[in-house]
C-alpha cells in the first residue's frame, strides 16, 4: 500500500531533485526589460567561428520553418514549470546556412544590455534547443523575453537567454553573466549543478 503524498498528474520522474512544481510563471532576470516600439531595428546576429556570419531581421526569422515543442523548465531558484508549449525556430534551422567552423566548441548567447550565457556547442545544437517567439500560443510578453528567447530545457533555465540578440561561436569556453557570478558553468538540473562548487 502506498501512503505517500499523491503526486501531481504526470510529474513522476519529470521533476529534478529539490525543485517544486509551479503553475505560475515567475519572472526573473538581472537588469531592465527592453521595450520595442517596433522591430525594424531589431536583429539577431550569428557570428564568431562561422563561414558566413549573418544578421537576421525579425521578418527573416519569421520566414524560417516554425516549430512547436512542449517541455518542462527548471529554474535554479527551485521552481519547475511543466508542459510549456513553445513556438519558434529550431536552432538547426537558424544556423543551417552559416557553416559552423570545425573548431567552434562553445556558444556564447548575447542578450540586451550585454547579458550573456554560455553553453557547449553540442547543447546549443541539441535537437530540443529552440529560439522561441511564443509561449502557450501567445507572443512572449516583454518580461519573458519578447521578441526572442532561447529555450534549452535540459539545462537550468538561466541558460535560456531572454531578449536574445547574438549567437557567438567560440573555440574556447567563455563564462557568461551568471557563470561568472557563482552559478555552475554547465547547469544540469538532474545533477543539481546550481553553483560553481556543485
Ligand atoms: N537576457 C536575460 N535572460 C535571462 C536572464 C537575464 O537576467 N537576462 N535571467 C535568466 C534566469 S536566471 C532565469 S531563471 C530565466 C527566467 O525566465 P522567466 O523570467 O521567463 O521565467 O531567464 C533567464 N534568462
Ligand atoms: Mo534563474
Amino acid at each position: 500500500m502506498y501512503f505517500g503524498k499523491r503526486r501531481k498528474r504526470n510529474d513522476d520522474g519529470r521533476v529534478p531533485p529539490n525543485q517544486n512544481v509551479t503553475e505560475r510563471w515567475p519572472v526573473l532576470h538581472y537588469g531592465n526589460v527592453p521595450h520595442y516600439p517596433s522591430l525594424d531595428e531589431w536583429d539577431l546576429h550569428v557570428y564568431g567561428m562561422v563561414e558566413r556570419p549573418k544578421r537576421f531581421t525579425y521578418k527573416e526569422l519569421l520566414q524560417l520553418p516554425k516549430t512547436t515543442v512542449v517541455n518542462d523548465i527548471h529554474c535554479v531558484t527551485g521552481w519547475s514549470k511543466l508542459d510549456n508549449t513553445w513556438e519558434g525556430v529550431l536552432v538547426k534551422d537558424v544556423i543551417a546556412s552559416c557553416g559552423i567552423h570545425p573548431l567552434a566548441k562553445h556558444v556564447l548567447l548575447h542578450a540586451e544590455e550585454g547579458w550573456t550565457a554560455n553553453l557547449p556547442i553540442e547543447d546549443f545544437l541539441k535537437e530540443t534547443s529552440l529560439l522561441a517567439m511564443k509561449h502557450n500560443n501567445e507572443l512572449l510578453s516583454p518580461e519573458h523575453g519578447y521578441p526572442l528567447r532561447g529555450v534549452f530545457p535540459h539545462l537550468y533555465f538561466w541558460k535560456s537567454a531572454k531578449w536574445l540578440r547574438g549567437i557567438e561561436f567560440l573555440p574556447l569556453d567563455t563564462p557568461g553573466f551568471w557563470e561568472r557570478n557563482g552559478y555552475h558553468n554547465y547547469g544540469d538540473p538532474w545533477k543539481e549543478q546550481r553553483f560553481t562548487w556543485d
